[in-house]
């Protein structure tokens, strides 16, 4: 909000004053310091600048192109997680009017190996608990998340559920402050107050580990189980009624748990039996347990496999659709989960392609579109010409950065809806748009009527707000109107769509969403209601699941150890207190005691010792992919760090660099930002000839890092 909310303005003296190159060679952290961007502007082909250009203009600008463009797949519409229901599904409408389904999102990158996995096990690719239900879990798991810094309001969720005695197990590489030192930020005597331990206890897993962990945790059930039984009291670790009344594949996920290769397990979670088994103990002595997880499980290779056993552990104990327990992915964005449920993918199932069908009058396209890393291969090989970024900064989130680079700059146009400038602003296509748009703190007047907007959270929870601050400029248009007169001046009256009637009043938006998608029926309705209604989620509701299979769905995945070569690191990539995402609030890192500087890697002590580094060394990292390819990113520095050996962490997006595009999950195509095999090298030891643009990744190059050694062990 106070980022948003800034007095400071790119206008165009702004443009006028700093040239495009001069703009290319600042840093992400500069251009967001630079204010909110106040109206249209364009750089021509060959520009030295950004001009002006009138709204009317930009539209006509983009519906030309797209409309003289060889097959409308040659377009891509992208989406970042913080756009309304009511733009996401007028945008998702237009994209398939126009004649795509390239609807790449923010997703594909965040929770996509989640929505994979839940789809397939559960029937619904959404997480199936509400807050009440972390009130009153028993135990709360904790995976790959940290909340301390992405998730702070959750603290307080968790602090609740402790005083009403749940049990939290923390399963991470670091020991994240918010989990292990916690300072409840969110109320004022955890502002001042000295942190206690929330998590009871934490598992310090290798990276990549948490396959191995959940295929151990569940052999151990199984095997309690058969202790019980054999003692007479069956049904007292697993939920045997649950088991045979609500899933299938459960002898086969037995065999393959039971057959699990400790010595695998030992080397691939770097835990000891022994913390195994008090963890698969609290598990056993809950009657109601949550687990929680986010980029920790969902950005590696074996990622799918990995949310897959956490299901198996979770159903194998009867733990969804019944209070205190659940399934419980975290997002990260807004409304990120939302986008999807309005249409926001490019492989929207067929029943929903009907329904617009039935809806508009006109068969959207069948088959699937690109997704992120599916978009860059396009844009690289020639195939898609045209980019439309809805919100966010592709270019910087995405992996391979000098491949994304370069995709972006050969192709004919991109656009951007921003708020603030970006390194996607600056790395673009022949012709470059940027369309600035309101910000959802700001009060939004289109079709001079107070507009609302409705969101969806990770709860499944929909709700309605209006923005209250005057908008940065009189200029800015809401990201509704964008779409609706971006869609008039591409497609006229092409199949009847009323786009001057969504875009006049956002109620008839949501008449047609009531109409479209699943669980929205009555929607304008609903969402005028106090605190909005809740989606419905048939395993949490009604212990329905809609698979294939017509029940839960055990699975039984092969255990994916990494091997890392000798002298190499596992490297993840990670965020710090003062970033969201792409844009750098500060320098600092508060919680991991780092201060002014971004370009740090954390390494174990023995492992800084073992590659002959030393505390506060500059380094280059190097990734190296498996067709024997190498990426550079220069100029790091070394601290010192409690985290696993053999596994070091940096932050994103200073490391996207490293990670190869074909890098990606199995059967998810998301990046694996966590598991990146690298060695690291004194600095200056090789020729400087990578690391993207070099100015994009490095918020800080230059500045001295000042470690505060009383945060680290
Ligand atoms: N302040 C702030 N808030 C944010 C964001 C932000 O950038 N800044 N981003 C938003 C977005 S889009 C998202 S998706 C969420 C992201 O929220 P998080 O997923 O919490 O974000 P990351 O910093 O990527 O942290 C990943 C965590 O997983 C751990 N981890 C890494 N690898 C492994 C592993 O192999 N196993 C296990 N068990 N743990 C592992 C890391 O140590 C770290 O604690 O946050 C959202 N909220
Ligand atoms: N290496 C590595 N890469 C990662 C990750 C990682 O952990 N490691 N995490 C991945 C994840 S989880 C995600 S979600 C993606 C994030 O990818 P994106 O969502 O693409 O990136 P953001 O940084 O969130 O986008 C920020 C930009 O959005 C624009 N913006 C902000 N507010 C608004 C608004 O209200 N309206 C509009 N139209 N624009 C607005 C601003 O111009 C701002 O510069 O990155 C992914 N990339
Ligand atoms: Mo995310």
């Amino acid at each position: 909000m106070a980022e948003e909310a800034t007095l400071l303005r790119v206008d165009s003296e702004f443009f006028a004053a700093h040239s495009f190159d001069e703009l290319a060679g600042r840093t992400d952290y500069w251009l967001g310091q630079q204010g909110r961007i106040t109206h249209p502007v364009i750089r021509r082909p060959g520009a030295t600048h950004y001009e002006p250009i009138a709204w009317h203009d930009a539209f006509g600008l983009i519906a030309d192109t797209l409309n003289t463009l060889a097959s409308p797949d040659e377009a891509i519409f992208y989406t970042s997680g913080k756009t309304s229901n009511e733009a996401a599904f007028s945008y998702q409408l237009f994209a398939r009017a126009f004649g795509t389904n390239n609807l790449p999102d923010c997703s594909n990158m965040c929770h996509e190996s989640t929505s994979m996995a839940l789809a397939e096990t559960i029937g619904i690719g959404k997480g199936s608990v509400s807050l009440e239900d972390i009130y009153n879990a028993e135990l709360i798991v904790i995976c790959g998340q940290n909340p301390g810094t992405n998730h702070p309001r959750m603290l307080t969720a968790l602090e609740k559920a402790k005083q009403n005695g749940a049990k939290i197990l923390a399963v991470n590489p670091l020991a994240e402050a918010g989990l292990l030192r916690f300072k409840n930020p969110q109320t004022p005597r955890g502002l001042s107050g000295v942190g206690t331990g929330l998590a009871d206890v934490h598992l310090p897993i290798k990276v990549n580990g948490d396959l191995a962990l959940f295929q151990a945790i569940g052999a151990l059930l199984v095997d309690k189980e058969a202790t019980a039984a054999a003692a007479g009291r069956p049904g007292t670790v697993l939920d045997l009624d649950f088991i045979a009344d609500h899933t299938t594949g459960y002898d086969a996920w037995a065999r393959n748990v039971r057959a699990v290769d400790w010595d695998a397990v030992l080397v691939a979670t770097g835990l000891t039996r022994e913390q195994i088994e008090r963890a698969a103990d609290m598990f056993a002595s809950s009657g109601r347990t949550v687990t929680c997880w986010a980029m920790g499980i969902t950005q590696h290779r074996n990622a799918v496999a990995t949310v897959k056993e956490i299901v198996n552990v979770a159903l194998v104990q009867g733990n969804i659709g019944k209070p205190g327990a659940g399934l419980c992915p975290v997002r990260g964005h807004s409304n990120v989960q939302g986008d999807r449920t309005m249409g926001i993918w490019e492989r929207a199932p067929a029943h929903f392609l009907d329904a617009i069908q039935a809806e508009f009058g006109f068969d959207p396209p069948r088959e699937d579109g690109l997704d992120t890393v599916d978009s860059i291969r396009a844009m690289r090989d020639g195939k898609a010409r045209v980019f439309f970024g809805m919100g966010g900064n592709f270019v910087s989130a995405t992996p391979d950065t000098v491949v994304t680079e370069e995709a972006m700059r050969s192709t004919k146009l991109t656009v951007h809806v921003s708020t603030k400038l970006n390194r996607s602003h600056v790395v673009c296509g022949e012709t470059a748009l940027i369309l600035p748009a309101l910000g959802r703190s700001e009060k939004d007047l289109t079709g001079g009527i107070e507009q609302r907007v409705t969101v969806e959270d990770s709860m499944s929870a929909v709700h309605a707000s209006k923005g209250p601050l005057r908008p940065a400029s009189d200029q800015l248009r809401s990201e509704v109107d964008i779409v609706c007169s971006l869609a008039l001046a591409t497609l006229g009256d092409r199949y009847g769509i009323p786009w001057a009637g969504f875009r006049s009043d956002y109620t008839n938006i949501r008449h047609s969403i009531a109409k479209v998608v699943p669980g929205c029926n009555a929607y304008a309705e609903k969402v005028d209601r106090p605190g909005g209604f809740v989606l419905p989620h048939p395993p949490r509701d009604s212990r329905t699941f809609a698979t294939k299979q017509g029940a839960a769905v055990f699975t039984a995945s092969p255990l994916d150890v990494l091997h890392v070569p000798e002298g190499r690191l596992l490297l993840q990539t990670i965020r710090s207190h003062d970033q969201f995402n792409t844009t750098i609030y500060g320098l600092d890192d508060r919680y991991r005691g780092i201060k002014n500087g971004r370009r740090v890697v954390f390494v174990h002590r023995e492992d800084v010792a073992e590659l002959a580094l030393h505390e506060g060394q500059q380094v280059d990292l190097i990734s190296e992919w498996t067709d024997g390819s190498e990426r550079c990113a220069p100029d790091f520095r070394v601290v010192t760090y409690d985290t696993p050996k053999g596994c070091a962490a940096a932050y994103y997006p200073e490391t996207n660099p490293l990670v190869p595009l074909d890098s990606t999950a199995l059967g998810s195509n998301c990046p694996t930002s966590k598991s990146i095999i690298i060695r690291v090298e004194p600095a200056a030891s090789r020729p400087r000839s990578s690391g993207g643009s070099g100015h994009g990744v490095g918020a800080d190059r230059g500045h001295k890092s000042d470690v505060d050694p009383d945060h680290l062990s």
